[in-house]
């Protein structure tokens, strides 16, 4: 499959599974629209897909922000304005504290990325798609849609909503020739949990240990395959989990004799 012609825009594609959906995607050269807060990261990630072919904008955005969203993806230009893939992959977790510890800013950010700045950049581009009668939205979930952890809850109450919306807009756009898909991986080895963990290194690298994650180039796989299938096929919802991950919770460890 090619993807020669179309215009891609990939939010949060600064680090794990949005850059490496931007370089899945710059393997068949395509148009590709960047976007994060962390500019220079874009920058750098730009000049090595444009050595692979593809063309490429970065852009500066922060999803929460609604103005900002309206001002740089409402007044696109020429092509890069018909974006006819859209990966709404920005969004991130913070803290693991039961409720009662909770912090108000840790849920106000998950909360205001992960749902609201989904909505703002789906609302800003999905009536280009309805009037062109054509594109697909693809959301990055995650496995915390589907079940709930201990520590967890605001994080899945957003992915939650995410699962939400996907299944809503679905039902919206439904005869519109626009697809709406949801990628919700397990365990994926990226920036995630540094995050989650507000740099504490150490902490994050215990979520991955002596197990297999999946790499944000699996995820990118995926996403790469569900934009790929035919424009009467939609491959809507997807469970992407590493083999030792069954669910949130039951995760295969085996530590080898050298860790
Ligand atoms: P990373 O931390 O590596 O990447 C997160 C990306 O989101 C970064 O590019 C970051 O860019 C961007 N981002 C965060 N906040 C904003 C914002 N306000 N505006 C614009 N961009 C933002 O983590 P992942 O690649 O793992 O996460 C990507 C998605 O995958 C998330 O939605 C996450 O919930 C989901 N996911 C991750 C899993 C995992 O185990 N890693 C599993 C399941 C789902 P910048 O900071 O430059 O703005
Ligand atoms: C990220 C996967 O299990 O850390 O969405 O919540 S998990």
């Amino acid at each position: 499959m090619t993807f020669s012609q179309q215009t891609v825009l990939i939010t949060g594609s600064s680090s794990g599974i949005g850059e490496a959906c931007a370089l899945a995607f710059a393997g068949s050269a395509v148009r590709l629209i960047l976007a994060a807060r962390r500019v220079e990261r874009l920058q750098q990630l730009a000049t090595q897909l444009q050595a692979k072919g593809a063309e490429v904008l970065t852009l500066e955005l922060d999803v929460r922000d609604l103005a900002a969203v309206e001002q740089s993806l409402g007044t696109l230009e020429g092509p890069w304005a018909e974006v006819d893939i859209l990966i709404n992959n920005a969004g991130l977790s913070r803290g693991l504290e039961p409720i009662q510890e909770g912090r108000y800013a840790d849920w106000d950010e998950m909360l205001d990325t992960n749902v609201k700045g989904l909505l703002h950049v789906t609302r800003t581009l999905a009536p280009a798609m309805v009037a062109r009668k054509r594109g697909q939205i693809i959301n990055i979930g995650s496995i915390a849609g589907r079940e709930v952890y201990p520590g967890g809850a605001v994080y899945c109450a957003s992915k939650h909503a995410v699962h939400a919306i996907t299944q809503g807009l679905r039902m919206d756009l439904n005869g519109t020739g626009v697809r709406v898909s949801t990628v919700d991986p397990g365990l994926v080895h990226t920036e995630f949990s540094q995050v989650r963990f507000h740099g504490d290194h150490q902490r994050a690298e215990k979520t991955y240990q002596h197990m297999t994650p999946l790499s944000a180039a699996d995820v990118a796989a995926t996403v790469v395959w569900v934009a790929s299938r035919p424009a009467h096929v939609n491959a809507a919802e997807i469970l992407l989990l590493p083999t030792d991950q069954a669910t949130c919770g039951i995760v295969h460890r085996q530590p080898t004799n050298h860790e």
